[in-house]
Formats: C-alpha cells, sequence, structure tokens
C-alpha cells in the first residue's frame, strides 16, 4: 500500500478528559497522543464494521469445556466440521484432568463468524466461551 501523509486536525476536549488520555497515552508507552488516538480509532473502526453482517472479519473463538461432558466433543467437532471453510486452525490445551482450552482461528462474514460463535458456545458442556473479533487487516490503514 502507498504511504499515506498524516492530515492535522483540531479537536476540542475539556481540560481534565485531555489530561487523561496523556496520562493514558503516557502509561500505554505511545510516543505522542496521535498515535494512541489513531490506535482507539482503529480500535473502534474494528468494533463498528463488526456489525455489518456481510464484511469480512477474522478473529478467534475461545471454548472452556470439561471433555468428560457427555457428547460435548463429538457436538463440538460436528460444529467445526460444517463450518470448516471459514475454521482456519484450532489449537486444543488439556487444562487440566476434566478441562480443555481450545482456541479457534477464523475468518468469514461477519455474520456466519457470529453464528458458529454462538452455536459453540451454547453446547451443552461448555463453561466459557468468548468470540474475540479482529480485521483481515485489508481496509484499515497502520
Ligand atoms: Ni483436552
Amino acid at each position: 500500500m502507498k504511504k499515506e501523509t498524516a492530515t492535522r486536525f483540531t479537536v476540542s476536549l475539556p481540560p481534565t478528559l485531555l489530561k487523561q488520555l496523556d496520562e493514558m497515552t503516557r502509561e500505554k508507552g505511545y510516543d505522542n497522543r496521535s498515535l494512541a488516538i489513531a490506535d482507539m480509532i482503529r480500535a473502534q473502526l474494528v468494533e463498528h464494521r463488526q456489525k455489518s453482517d456481510s464484511r469480512e472479519i477474522a478473529g478467534t473463538i475461545t471454548l472452556v469445556y470439561d471433555h468428560h461432558k457427555l457428547h460435548v466433543q463429538e457436538t463440538l467437532t460436528d460444529i467445526q466440521h460444517d463450518h470448516h471453510e471459514v475454521i482456519l486452525s484450532t489449537v486444543h490445551v488439556h487444562l487440566d484432568h476434566h478441562n480443555c482450552l481450545e482456541v479457534l482461528i477464523v475468518r468469514g462474514q461477519a455474520s456466519v463468524i457470529r453464528k458458529i460463535a454462538d452455536e459453540l458456545i451454547a453446547a451443552k458442556g461448555v463453561k466459557h466461551g468468548k468470540l474475540t473479533v479482529t480485521t483481515t487487516g485489508k481496509d484499515l490503514p497502520a
């Protein structure tokens, strides 16, 4: 992608809000306010775009479940096979004697990804699940 030049624009903020922004910028280790604000805007864009059902998103679905619970593993595997085209990779870790942690890396239409995540998280035996959405990176400038 061609390197973009930065555009300056003016934002008016209450002084205490600006002070808190600068504190956060420093605490998070940004070199300057502009870099911190650019990251905040990107985060909001990713958040906003995932609401549009047709957009392509990337993300992870994290699941914790007890593999001793009847049929949980089969159910999760069946759902994953039904959607193999959007599940790019799966990592399974045995946390202890009972509990498994599974992370699925996904990429596809926002509505499809959300549906798969809901189905997996709602499966009987899943103790906790979470979909984390990020960008495919294609239409988000650095
Ligand atoms: Ni396991």
